[in-house]
């Protein structure tokens, strides 16, 4: 979490500010962060950041026009030093990725006052503006990036019909049987269709003051949003009943996704793993010439995927259990074969079953950009199979650990 200090300086930055602007990530963590610091002045812009892990040079253009007196920056792994060199107003960056070490940027990152902690950008924003109206925000932005927060009592005592006790065993049942979890993935679904549909919701999604005018639609902009929501998830859950039949005899469980309006790779490996734990998930998506893939696990499967990948053409990383991957057409039987075998190979000597029982307690990163920032390239991959094969996750005791 965010010192106290850091929490004063980033409050007393917004109070400051006569017209803010934000650019914030395009998923529900980046959303729930920045629709928690606007509460606190109703004031500035803002702009996502779409389908990018980085913010570069490029992205002036789009704010070159724009007058503004501070910078945020939110949930975005990384920045562009030549980006930050170019802009002439303080910045104010808040991720939960890297660390990064930029220069002329004011940067927060809970990660360099507590490595092992995990905290995403939306908890750091409920730290800097704990409105009690907004916590419901707070919840979807923590729960959608994979973290049940420190605040969850205190959140069901207010909206004890939004999250039941018995639906906080774990992350995954929070988040996919929950009425708040409902809001998280409709917060994932704000951001598909066209870019004229989403910037409407998105400056609807401003206006909504409770979770329950989108959830009863009491009014008429819940009733929108909630409208997107459920045709969203029709086609949303076509695809994990179908995804559901690719069970094989094999560790992996392969779906290989089609769909010409939706992009769900990220949320569905993670519900698809939440719901067939003793499989390694991997959702593909075909386009050209290369498989595009997504890849969960409980346990930790990036140096497989590596080991995997070498000599071949493609490339991939992440984090342990949670990562993506690019592969050569060409390459894909070679592939999946030897992965299948990294697997049979690492797979952990304790049943999953045990695992899970620990992980209960474990909140830690399923989302976001399946590369993440730790990307590899296939010459710098490392050989350590051998070492993670007999070793289980180290597991932490607290409610928000494991680091991203
Ligand atoms: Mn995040």
């Amino acid at each position: 979490m965010l010192t106290p200090k850091q929490v004063k300086t980033l409050r007393t930055a917004i109070e400051n500010s006569q017209s803010p602007l934000f650019i914030h990530d395009d998923d529900p963590d980046g959303l729930c962060a920045f629709l928690l610091l606007y509460d606190i002045k109703r004031e500035g812009k803002a702009l996502m950041l779409k389908a990018a892990p980085k913010l570069d040079t490029r992205f002036l253009r789009k704010i070159e026009h724009l007058s503004y007196d501070s910078l945020f920056i939110l949930d975005v792994p990384q920045v562009e030093q030549d980006f930050i060199d170019q802009i002439k107003t303080p910045i104010y960056w808040i991720d939960h990725h890297g660390p990064e070490r930029p220069k002329k940027a004011n940067y927060f990152n809970p990660k360099l006052n507590n490595p092992d902690g995990y905290f995403p950008t939306t908890y750091c924003a409920w730290q800097i503006n704990p409105n009690k109206d907004k916590m419901w925000l707070a919840m979807a932005g923590c729960l959608a990036d994979w973290c049940l927060p420190d605040f969850t009592k205190d959140f069901q005592k207010k909206y004890p019909k939004l999250l039941k006790k018995s639906q906080t065993k774990d992350i995954g049942t929070a988040f996919f049987k929950s009425k708040i979890g409902i809001i998280s993935v409709l917060l994932f679904f704000m951001y598909k269709g066209s870019n004229n549909d989403v910037q409407k919701r998105l400056s609807v999604m401003r206006q909504i003051s409770g979770p329950e005018e989108i959830l009863d639609q009491t009014t008429p902009k819940g009733k929108f949003l909630w409208k997107h929501y459920a045709k969203t998830n029709k086609a949303y859950e076509y695809h994990i009943t179908k995804a559901s039949t690719c069970k094989t005899k094999s560790k992996l469980l392969i779906y290989n996704y089609i769909d010409s309006r939706f992009s769900f790779t990220s949320i569905l490996a993670n519900q698809l793993q939440w719901l067939h734990k003793n499989k390694v998930i991997l959702i593909t998506r075909k386009s050209d010439g290369k498989y595009k893939c997504s890849l969960r696990a409980q346990f930790p499967i990036v140096d497989a995927l590596k080991d995997a990948l070498e000599g071949l053409e493609g490339y991939g990383g992440g984090h342990p259990t949670a990562c993506g991957a690019v592969v050569a057409e060409i390459d894909w039987e070679h592939f999946i074969r030897k992965f299948e075998e990294n697997i049979v190979k690492s797979w952990p000597k304790k049943t999953i079953k045990k695992i899970e029982k620990k992980e209960t307690t474990k909140t830690g990163p399923q989302s976001g950009t399946d590369l993440g920032t730790g990307t590899v390239s296939k010459k710098s991959i490392s050989k350590k199979i051998k070492k993670i094969s007999t070793k289980k996750p180290k597991i932490k005791k607290t409610k928000k650990i494991d680091s991203k």
